[in-house]
């Protein structure tokens, strides 16, 4: 009988153990959802991330077999355009028009870039054009307004002429600002000097008037907004109004130094004087840099639930900089290859273009793509990573060590069994005429 009260007492006591154990050991997934704030102060649980949306959290190929996709607009009517570098403007819907822009000249980087439609678009049919082209004896970038017809481009209106162009480092990228300006990103096309020069127009950030007029309060009384840029091909506002901006560091056998950086007006953002994260009178040092040995190879840009996410060519990720936390974690790394731009569609998910297929790239089946993901696959933060997500927590120079790689991946191995999160391979089957 004491025996056998010895062996319950026993056997109760490992039960109860084991229950304590595992009741400790599953309390990360009990607690209540992360709340994040972002820099208006607001709070905001991370689960929002999935609510706004109807799709599926898998990635979905929309359109592929894209000719070195660079912008995407969405259209009020829910199709979508899609510039393609060599002078293509390709419609993405039931009818899948192609509009040549005219003279377009495809060089190295430049060629047919950014496309924004205006703010009323839905009254005056306006979209802008920023392109690469030669037909006067001189290569050079130009912006140029079109009224959007049934399949044709009407009404060919020269915004901005004259924007110094290159094989290499074109900027590109263009937006109507919620001041109502339009701006505009160039690059140094080459010639690093000219980025420290307010009176030329390369390695700026412009801003005119929706038909080009110079506003009063330009900075240099031209169309120079800042200045000491290299390359500038993302610009995107955040929830305050702030202007960000992605710019592309050194390149070729000294690599790195990418910038995120916050544009203030008349502002010099340093290049080609200081890099990374040196300081000069008078210059801005970026909000944040990849590091001397790091390279993103930074394109487009889209502000969402409190972070500014860029995307990376030679990075070959999605990134997030979390504005209250000032902190970058990578997503995506490695899966989509090259990318050029992300945006949030009308209906919350996120859209990416990659840019597989322009040489620089190895070409996966079905590139270049236009993908969609559910705003569920980026959650926050270093602890909130699920397993799926891959996302990883990067320091102040964009490095991440090999010790903190290794604890990564362990703590992601514990974390995984809690996850619910699962990014799978992209399915090639889909197709924009499903989608629509
Ligand atoms: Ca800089």
């Amino acid at each position: 009988m004491a025996k056998k009260s010895i062996l319950f007492i026993f056997v109760l006591a490992l039960v109860l153990g084991l229950a304590y154990g595992w009741g400790f050991w599953r309390a990360p997934s009990t607690e209540a959802p992360t709340i994040s704030v972002d820099e208006s102060g607001q709070a905001d649980p991370v689960s929002e991330r999935d609510e706004k949306v109807s799709v599926s959290s898998e990635p979905e190929s929309m359109t592929e077999k894209l000719r070195v996709p660079w912008e995407l607009v969405f259209l009020p009517e829910g199709e979508m355009l899609v510039t393609e570098r060599l002078g293509i403007l390709k419609q993405l819907g039931t009818d899948g028009a192609e509009i040549a822009v005219p003279d377009v000249r495809q060089i190295g980087e430049g060629g047919l870039l950014g496309m924004t439609l205006h703010p009323d678009f839905s009254n005056n049919h306006w979209i802008y054009l920023y392109f690469t082209t030669d037909t006067d004896g001189q290569l050079k970038n130009v912006v140029e307004r079109y009224v959007l017809g049934d399949q044709k481009l009407t009404e060919r209106t020269r915004i901005l002429d004259g924007i110094p162009a290159d094989s290499n480092h074109n900027g590109g990228r263009i937006a109507f600002g919620p001041d109502g300006f339009f701006y505009v990103t160039t690059g140094d096309a080459g010639n690093s000097d000219l980025a420290q020069n307010p009176q030329s127009l390369a390695g700026k950030i412009l801003r005119v008037g929706e038909d080009g007029s110079l506003p009063e309060d330009n900075p240099f009384s031209n169309a120079v907004y800042s200045y000491g840029h290299r390359n500038v091909q993302g610009i995107v506002w955040d929830g305050s109004g702030r202007l960000w901006a992605t710019e592309h560091g050194r390149s070729g056998a000294l690599s790195g130094y990418d910038e995120l950086n916050l544009i203030e007006r008349g502002a010099n953002y340093g290049w080609p004087t200081i890099q990374g994260d040196q300081q000069r009178e008078g210059m801005r040092t970026a909000q944040k840099n990849s590091g001397a040995t790091t390279t993103w190879a930074p394109s487009g840009m889209a502000f969402f639930d409190g972070s500014i996410f860029f995307v990376g060519l030679r990075g070959q990720a999605l990134y997030e900089y979390i504005i209250s936390e000032d902190q970058l974690v990578e997503h995506l790394k490695n899966q989509f290859g090259r990318l050029r731009q992300v945006k949030i569609g009308p209906d919350g998910n996120f859209y990416l273009l990659t840019n597989n297929t322009d040489g620089r790239g190895k070409p996966k089946e079905g590139d270049d793509k236009l993908i969609r993901l559910a705003p569920s696959n980026f959650s926050r933060g270093q602890e909130n990573n699920s397993d799926g997500d891959k996302a990883v927590l990067l320091d102040q120079s964009g490095f991440v060590s090999p010790m903190d790689q290794a604890k990564k991946r362990i703590s992601k191995k514990l974390s995984g069994c809690l996850s619910h999160r699962k990014l799978r391979r992209l399915p090639m089957t889909n197709s924009m005429a499903d989608w629509l």
